[in-house]
């Protein structure tokens, strides 16, 4: 059975993932607005991902017979100087949210709560590929922000992303 601690960390971490959703559904907005398919493709798969990682946290607690509870969604921002500037922020927030998963992941040790322990190494495994990804795009964005044929090219590029990592990660 899980803490009384573990559940509000896990429900917590439930409104953490659904405001990834929100942000990059958010960014994928401004990159529409803005002329970029290419980025906003992106940014929505990345959205669909992030409401997967929700969902199975969602299960895992409803499994483990806790109660989920949803609280408020913080309002994402609505804009960006610059797609680096976007791109970055995603960076920022991934960087942020492995820290949440570590710390959630040292509750299960100090709890030894191995079952959650167990459920949470998909996340620590997750958040080193979601930081990677982010990355390769800043580092793509720095080379070419100057360049709008460069741009163009990273944009259609970012456009051939696929929904399979995103299903999978909904995926029961
Ligand atoms: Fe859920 O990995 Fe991004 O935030």
């Amino acid at each position: 059975m899980l803490s009384e601690r573990m559940v509000k960390a896990l429900n917590d971490q439930i409104n953490a993932e659904l405001h990834s959703a929100y942000i990059y559904l958010a960014m994928s907005a401004y990159f529409a607005d803005a002329n970029f398919p290419g980025f906003a493709h992106w940014m929505r798969l990345q959205a669909q991902e992030e409401l997967g990682h929700a969902m199975k946290f969602y299960d895992y607690i409803i499994e483990r017979r806790g109660r989920v509870q949803l609280t408020a969604l913080e309002a994402p921002a609505t804009s960006w100087e610059t797609p680096l500037a976007a791109f970055e922020d995603a960076l920022k927030h991934e960087q942020y949210i492995s820290g949440r998963i570590n710390k959630l992941a040292s509750l299960a040790l100090e709890e030894h709560d191995h079952a959650t322990g167990s459920f949470l190494k998909w996340f620590v495994d997750e958040q080193v590929e979601e930081e990677a990804s982010v990355d390769a795009v800043v580092q793509d964005l720095k080379r070419v922000q100057d360049y709008p044929a460069g741009l163009f090219m990273l944009d259609r590029e970012l456009g051939q992303r696929t929904p399979a990592a995103a299903e999978e990660a909904g995926a029961e």
